[in-house]
């Protein structure tokens, strides 16, 4: 079956209020019928996630970056899955790169993040992808079936959980990999979660990330199996992002 393309855009420690006139672009461009053809969400900073919610209007999916394991309790300064689920958000993104690196979480707590989306409500986006250092040692593929393997529970459907697969060398920094080399990693996880998860392994969104940007997301996007994308610095600019949701065919 075909599964419907999703484009992401997560905005990451980027925007303030003055921000939610590029929301309100995208929601425009999603209300107009011209992204049609495509699922459409934004991932802004936690601050903005109430306001957001309120300019995107139907359409077009809000989404957090992160959520804590806990729903609730003494955790300054972190943000539960339930309160991503209060401000009317829909998704919220676990296991990103940046919260791996720069905050030590390994694939139980990811899961265990996962977890808590959805006893919030929330559709999960696990993200995984290899090192620089793991894809130089030629591990690229057992990395990502470790992750597949940890950072998803067993609870997992293709309704709860999109999975992005972001190299972690080629995010920010402009390099991507090659159409061959996202066909053959998207074809794994496929496999991966079919073998997991039986039929309905098939159905589950497996998005690309890293450095997608409007004049290389048409090609990248027409990868077999690549369901969407998960846009970094090209979705703080709304007319970057609609081009990016424009070019998925
Ligand atoms: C990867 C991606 C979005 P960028 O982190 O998650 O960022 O598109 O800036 O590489």
């Amino acid at each position: 079956m075909a599964v419907r393309k999703l484009i992401a855009g997560n905005w990451k420690m980027n925007g303030l209020k003055a921000g939610l006139a590029e929301i309100a672009a995208v929601r425009d461009a999603v209300e107009s019928g011209s992204t049609a053809h495509v699922d459409v969400l934004l991932c802004p900073p936690a601050t903005l996630l109430a306001a957001a919610c309120e300019t995107a209007a139907t359409g077009l999916a809000i989404g957090g970056q992160d959520c804590h394991t806990a729903q609730s309790g003494a955790f300054t300064g972190d943000i539960s899955a339930a309160m991503v689920a209060d401000s009317g958000a829909s998704h919220v993104l676990v296991g990103h790169s940046e919260r791996r690196t720069l905050h030590g979480e390994d694939d139980a707590t990811v899961r265990a993040k996962a977890q808590a989306a959805w006893n919030a409500g929330l559709v999960a986006v696990v993200c995984i992808g290899e090192t620089q250092a793991e894809r130089d040692a030629g591990t690229t593929l057992q990395v990502l079936e470790r992750q597949l393997r940890e950072s998803l529970a067993d609870e997992a459907t293709a309704a709860n959980c999109t999975v992005a697969y972001e190299p972690v060398w080629a995010i920010g920094t402009g390099l991507t990999p090659t159409v061959d080399d996202v066909a053959d990693a998207h074809r794994f996880m496929r496999e991966k979660l079919v073998e997991r998860f039986g039929e309905s392994g098939a159905d589950f969104r497996i998005l690309y990330g890293g450095s997608v940007k409007p004049d290389n997301a048409a090609e990248l996007l027409s990868v077999a199996n690549v369901d969407g994308a998960l846009v970094g610095g090209a979705s703080l600019k709304s007319a970057d992002f609609i081009a990016i949701c424009k070019a998925v065919r």
